[in-house]
């Protein structure tokens, strides 16, 4: 009877710790979400797939619809939204919009054309109610493009400057070779966990002087987001 009654109790207790250790793990990652927006061709689509896994080499097709991927990188769970560009898309961004954390503007720092559309749709995206909490982070993407505007001429192109009302950050990426995409998503990881990234004008990563030193380090760095 004190065998069984033992027994028992080793099994309650036993159960109990399992299910702490699985509550303790899924409770300490924090739930982030990311949307992925950006004009068609942008490089949205293959900055998703680096960061999930960053060593397959990506071949990606137009986006239409959406792609979503969960990436974990510092502790936190980042549900990561891949949103088609297409003129004929956009209207529909706004249908994901809610409850998003942090946006992830990606540019065609090349395609000079078209720099004019992407500030205007950026800053219509902006003044949405439902993203007025959203992070805002910027890739000058297609850095390795001969003719690819400088980050400080795709942020000034922007007018990431005049930005008051949140926190943003631009660098610069290759998202081809996975270049420039781990210093983005660190800053991502510090402003969300509150540890970086000020509001507003006193924040210093949004002084242009900073700004290009601060990215000219990440393309050198490789990628490391854990899985
Ligand atoms: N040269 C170069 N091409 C890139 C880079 N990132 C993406 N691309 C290419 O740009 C095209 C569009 O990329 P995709 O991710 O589909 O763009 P999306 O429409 O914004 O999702 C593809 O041919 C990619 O291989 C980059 O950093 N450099
Ligand atoms: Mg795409």
């Amino acid at each position: 009877m004190f065998l069984l009654l033992f027994f028992f109790i080793f099994i309650v207790t036993y159960c109990s710790f399992c299910f702490l250790l699985v509550f303790v793990f899924v409770a300490g990652k924090k739930e982030v979400r990311v949307l992925i927006l950006g004009l068609d061709n942008a490089g949205k689509t293959t900055i998703l797939y680096k960061l999930y896994a960053p060593n397959r080499v990506i071949r990606t097709m137009p986006t239409i619809g959406f792609n979503v991927e969960t990436v974990t990188y510092k502790n936190l769970n980042f549900s990561v939204w891949d949103l088609g560009g297409q003129t004929n898309i956009r209207p529909y961004w706004r249908c994901y919009y809610a409850n998003t954390d942090a946006i992830i503007y990606v540019v065609d720092s090349a395609d000079r054309e078209r720099l004019g559309v992407s500030r205007k749709e950026l800053l219509s995206m902006l003044a949405e109610e439902e993203l007025k909490n959203a992070r805002l982070l910027v890739f000058a993407n297609k850095q390795d493009q001969k003719e690819a505007m400088s980050v400080v001429e795709v942020s000034q192109a922007l007018g990431l400057h005049a930005i008051k009302d949140r926190q943003w950050h631009i660098c610069k990426a290759a998202a081809i070779k996975g270049e420039g995409l781990s210093e983005g998503l660190d800053w991502l990881a510090n402003a969300i966990s509150g540890t970086g990234g000020a509001t507003g004008t006193d924040d210093t990563t949004n002084d242009l002087a900073e700004l290009s030193s601060a990215s000219s380090i990440a393309t050198e760095a490789q990628p490391t987001p854990t899985q």
